[in-house]
């Protein structure tokens, strides 16, 4: 539970007894990390997102009704009801995948603010904090199976030689998060193992484990029910998937990646390096190639020892930009023979 410092009006970490629940089940629900209101920024930047595009999309002569009446919780999937292909273009607009992605300022600020940065310190247990290159943003529509994600761990995504390191995921919703609307189910107790065998061909190209090969019983695998302004934690081998949206509105969420400094990532690999056809030298390759999830630019969002070298707004995005912009081939990570998982 957070319970803030009057004399230093920041948020205090989490109890002991919370960072020994997240050690031993994998995982870790806190339903008031932020206030809601935190959250809101986010949200409504999306929305202007999602408006500029579809303003872009009416010009090209793609869209006819902007549904301009609905608001963040519906418009997307009146869009999508309207025409998929365009429903589709405008989540992977916004989702974040590879690099450019959704950007803003305000997602920025989510990413890096102090009341997640504190509890991930707690997790990670150290000051020294790396913000994983893979974040997404996601809209789960009402009726539409794109957004279901199959059984997965999240280490099936990233470099065999980064399986027994520690990767939070911070999984925000933007919405409360229900059972109706197709929360995580996540699979407790089972995150010291090794990482499952997963397959390509799942839904919208996610990577799946068959049921078969997850380390526990799936009809163990609890609800993970939580409120806007709470945050799920999670390690990278727990395995955790998400189910249907039954309700009437879009269960928006954000899922953000942290892990130590001292876990193989591309910091101080400076994008000047790629040139602005995305071409650099080999050695860059070979030593990008070292991150757990090397085609995405990490970034140091909290350091004690170096304060200078936290990344600011600025550095962020042309880290994100450049990297999205690079021609290089990305194999450390590919491994699963048949995988094209570049994308969550
Ligand atoms: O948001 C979801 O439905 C699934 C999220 C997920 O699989 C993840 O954050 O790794």
């Amino acid at each position: 539970m957070w319970q803030y410092s009057a004399s230093m009006n920041s948020p205090k970490s989490l109890t002991p007894q919370q960072v020994s629940f997240f050690h031993e089940e994998g995982y870790l629900i806190v339903p008031d990390v932020f206030d809601p209101t935190d959250l809101e920024p986010l949200r409504n930047a999306l929305h202007d997102e999602i408006e500029r595009k579809l303003k872009t999309m009416r010009a090209e002569g793609k869209v006819a009704n902007i549904h301009a009446d609905l608001d963040f919780d519906h418009r997307l999937a009146a869009i999508h009801r309207d025409s998929s292909d365009n429903g589709v273009e405008l989540i992977r607009h916004l989702e974040g995948l590879r690099g450019g992605g959704f950007h803003a300022p305000e997602m920025f600020d989510v990413i890096a603010h102090q009341k997640l940065i504190s509890a991930v310190i707690a997790l990670l247990g150290t000051k020294e904090v790396v913000a994983s290159s893979v974040y997404r943003i996601r809209p789960k529509l009402p009726a539409i199976g794109r957004g279901n994600v199959p059984w997965h761990q999240d280490s099936g995504y990233f470099a065999e030689h980064c399986d027994k390191q520690m990767i939070i995921t911070c999984w925000v919703p933007l919405v409360n998060a229900t059972i109706e609307n197709g929360c995580m189910q996540i699979l407790p107790r089972t995150h010291q193992g090794k990482v499952a065998k997963h397959h390509t061909g799942g839904n919208a190209g996610f990577l799946v484990i068959k049921d078969e090969d997850l380390p526990d019983d799936p009809r163990k695998a609890i609800s993970a029910i939580c409120p806007r302004g709470g945050v799920i934690f999670m390690t990278n081998r727990t395995p955790h998937c998400s189910t249907p949206n039954y309700s009437d509105h879009i269960r928006w969420s954000a899922d953000l990646r942290f892990q130590s400094a001292e876990v193989p990532s591309n910091v101080g690999m400076w994008p000047e390096l790629i040139d602005e056809n995305g071409k650099a030298d080999d050695e860059f390759y070979e030593k990008i190639n070292v991150a757990c999830y090397p085609p995405e630019a990490d970034f140091l969002v909290h350091s004690e020892k170096h304060p200078e070298l936290v990344t600011d707004y600025a550095e962020y995005v042309k880290r994100r930009e450049t990297y999205d912009r690079t021609t290089a081939t990305f194999s450390a990570f590919r491994r699963w023979p048949e995988s094209a998982a570049t994308v969550k």
